[in-house]
C-alpha cells in the first residue's frame, strides 16, 4: 500500500483542501452524528492531529459489498480520505502483497502496534468442525479472528454478517455461521450494519473512533448517531403512510404517485439505518426512493425473517423478528400535516450530507 503522510492536515493541504473547508467538513460530520455543536471544533483538532491509526482488516464469510460499498464512491471524498489516510496493514481485497507477505504485514502490524491497533471485520466466522469451512494462509476464520482480536484495542465489525452473522448464518447455516460479538467478548465492539453498510457510515465512525472515542452505541451495537432513527421515521413517503395512502402493487396507481411502500412489504418501519437521509451513491437514492420497500438488511436475522413482499402487519406467520414488532397500517393516519412538514424540512437539509473533495476546492474559490 502507498505510504501516506503522517498527519491529516499534511494529506488535506496536498489535496489543496483549506482548513475553512475542513471545519464545515467536520460541522456536517458531527451534525449527521448529531453531536453537540462543539464536538466540530474538537473533531477538528483532534483529526488534524492524529497519528496514522493501524487498522487490521479481517473478511471472512462474505460477499465482498462492503469493501465494494467502500471503494465505490463516484468521486473522492473526505470521508474516503480520511479513510485512506489510515495505515490500513492488512486487507485481503486491497493489499498488493500475497502469500506469505501479506500475513507477515499482519503480524508485524499486530506486534508494533499491540494494544492499539483497530480490528475492522467482515464477514461472519464458521464455527462448525472447528470452523474449516473457511480459512486463510491454513488458519481458520476463527482462529485467526482470535488472535487479531487479543491484542485490538476496539473492534468495528462492518456489515450484517460481522455483526450479526447475515446471509452466512441464515437457516440451516451449514458452516455454523456467527457474529464476532458471539465469539469475542472482551473487547469493546462497534456494530456497523448493512448489507452492505453505507460508506459513509463506516468513515463517519471511524473518524469518530479516532476522535472521540467510541461513540454511544444501542442495544444491537450500533452506533445511535446512524442507527438511532428507523427508515419510516425519516422516509419522504411518510406523509403517505399518515394518510393512509398505500401502493397495493408495484405498477399500481399508488406505486406510480410514490405512495407508502408499507402494503408491498417495506420493512422500514422496524429498521434502523441512515437510508432514508444520507442516502447512497453520493447522496442520489435509496431504494424506497426507487420504488422497493426496505427489506431491514440493519437488523439481526433479517434473512430468516423474511416477508420480504409481504405487509409488517400480516406477516405474522413469518420466522424471525418482524413478527410482534409490526405497527398497524394506517395507525397514525391523519396525524400528520405538522409532522411530514418538519420532517420534509429535515429531509432537504439533509439530502446532501456527503462533501466531496471537489465541493471543497469549489467552494474555497
Ligand atoms: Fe455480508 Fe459484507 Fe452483505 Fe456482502 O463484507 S453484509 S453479504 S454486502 O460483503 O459481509
Amino acid at each position: 500500500m502507498t505510504k501516506k503522510t503522517h498527519r491529516l492536515s499534511d494529506e488535506l493541504q496536498k489535496h489543496g483542501i483549506s482548513r475553512r473547508s475542513f471545519l464545515k467538513f467536520c460541522t456536517a460530520m458531527a451534525s449527521a452524528m448529531a453531536l453537540p455543536p462543539m464536538a466540530a471544533n474538537v473533531m477538528a483538532e483532534t483529526l488534524e492531529k492524529v497519528q496514522r491509526q493501524s487498522v487490521i482488516w479481517l473478511s471472512f464469510q462474505e460477499c465482498t459489498g462492503c469493501t465494494e460499498s467502500l471503494t465505490r464512491s463516484h468521486k473522492p471524498s473526505i470521508e474516503s480520505l480520511i479513510f485512506d489516510f489510515i495505515s490500513l496493514d492488512y486487507h485481503h481485497t486491497l493489499q498488493a502483497a500475497s502469500g506469505d507477505a501479506a500475513e507477515l504485514a499482519r503480524e508485524q502490524a499486530m506486534h508494533a502496534h499491540k494494544g492499539k491497533y483497530i480490528l475492522i471485520v467482515d464477514g461472519s466466522i464458521p464455527t462448525k468442525d472447528d470452523g474449516v469451512y473457511s480459512t486463510i494462509a491454513g488458519m481458520t476464520n476463527l482462529d485467526m479472528l482470535k488472535e487479531v482480536a487479543k491484542d485490538a484495542a476496539a473492534i468495528v465489525s462492518i456489515g450484517t454478517c460481522a455483526a450479526y452473522g447475515g446471509l452466512p448464518k441464515a437457516a440451516p447455516n451449514p458452516t455454523g455461521a456467527q457474529s464476532v460479538s458471539e465469539i469475542i467478548k472482551d473487547k469493546p465492539i462497534i456494530n456497523i450494519p448493512g448489507c452492505p453498510p453505507i460508506p459513509v457510515v463506516m468513515t463517519g465512525v471511524l473518524a469518530h473512533v479516532l476522535t472521540l472515542g467510541i461513540p454511544e452505541l444501542d442495544s444491537h451495537g450500533r452506533p445511535v448517531a446512524f442507527y438511532g432513527d428507523s427508515i419510516h421515521d425519516r422516509c419522504y413517503r411518510r406523509p403517505f403512510y399518515d394518510q393512509g395512502l398505500f401502493a397495493k402493487s408495484f405498477d399500481d396507481d399508488g406505486a406510480r404517485k410514490g405512495w407508502c411502500l408499507y402494503e408491498v412489504g417495506c420493512k422500514g418501519p422496524v429498521t434502523h439505518n441512515a437510508c432514508a437521509t444520507l442516502k447512497w451513491n453520493n447522496g442520489t437514492s435509496f431504494p424506497i426512493q426507487s420504488g422497493h420497500g426496505c427489506i431491514g438488511c440493519s437488523e439481526p436475522d433479517f434473512w430468516d425473517a423474511g416477508g420480504f413482499y409481504k405487509a409488517l402487519s400480516t406477516s405474522n406467520a413469518e420466522p424471525g423478528h418482524w413478527a410482534g414488532v409490526a405497527l398497524g397500517a394506517g395507525a397514525v393516519v391523519g396525524a400528520a400535516a405538522a409532522l411530514a412538514n418538519r420532517h420534509s424540512h429535515k429531509q432537504a437539509e439533509s439530502d446532501k450530507t456527503e462533501i466531496t473533495l471537489d465541493d471543497m476546492k469549489e467552494s474555497d474559490a
